[in-house]
């Protein structure tokens, strides 16, 4: 991994939202996408059905979910002692893996992200959760990068509504005040990557172009965290009424 920015911590406690350049080497993407391209052709059929999101087509895969029980290689990297190092100050404490996932943005079909804050999923109280989010392919402007809204996630968890996304069920009750031009657009090389908390706003937009937008995350709690009673009955509703699969 890079060294990161030694002011990485203001930074994400200021803004809920960092890039850190070559997080994995251009050899580990190319690991990872060879073994999301094998893992989807020879196992993805004989998970359960929660182990992916398909988009409108019902075939082409839209996320990828719970890797960390499906997948060896990569729940590897929920393990790696120099990522858990780095983001343990982020989460005020010792990290706990709580998912590994795609979104893998397919090229023409790939959909889009409601605006949404992570917590309204996740449902942790402290919200000293986050994710990081590694570019296996690069993110452009046209094919579907995540807008952040800086600050936010010092918001709590806003009003939400169930989205009728399937892949995300739950999405903000009004989208964000702040103009998409004043948003904070993650245009990454691969292997770069967004760390962001989860109260930070942020969303993105349909894949029209030819080149897949494959994201991998990595999603740490700190072990002090719980379960939120309130927040998880509102995300139950709304998975209830949209499931992942
Ligand atoms: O990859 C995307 O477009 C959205 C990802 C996302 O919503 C997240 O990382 O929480």
């Amino acid at each position: 991994m890079n060294t990161p920015n030694p002011s990485l911590l203001q930074d994400y406690e200021r803004d809920g939202v960092v890039v850190i350049r070559q997080f994995l080497t251009a050899d580990e993407v190319s690991a990872v996408r060879a073994e999301l391209d094998r893992y989807i052709r020879d196992d993805l059929a004989s998970k359960p059905a929660d182990a992916a999101t398909r988009e409108a087509d019902g075939k082409t895969v839209r996320n990828l979910w719970r890797l960390e029980k499906h997948n060896a290689m990569l729940r590897a990297f929920g393990e790696r002692e120099d990522i858990r190092a780095l983001i343990a100050p982020l989460v005020r404490g010792k990290p706990v893996l709580m998912g590994i996932e795609t979104f893998n943005k397919p090229a023409r079909i790939g959909s889009g992200v409601p605006y949404h804050q992570d917590n309204a999923y996740f449902c942790q109280t402290p919200p000293d959760v986050l994710t990081v989010w590694i570019a296996i392919n690069e993110v452009t402007r046209a094919n579907g990068p995540i807008f952040f809204v800086k600050g936010s996630q010092n918001l709590g968890v806003l009003p939400t509504k169930p989205s009728g996304v399937r892949g995300n069920s739950i999405g903000m009750a009004e989208a964000s005040q702040v103009p998409l031009n004043e948003q904070f657009c993650g245009l990454l090389a691969p292997g770069d990557a967004t760390i962001h908390h989860c109260n930070t706003i942020h969303h993105s937009a349909p894949n029209t172009t030819e080149h897949s937008r494959i994201g991998l995350l990595l999603v740490f709690r700190g072990d002090h965290t719980q379960t939120d009673p309130a927040l998880h009955a509102t995300y139950t509703v709304a998975a209830t009424a949209m499931p992942p699969a």
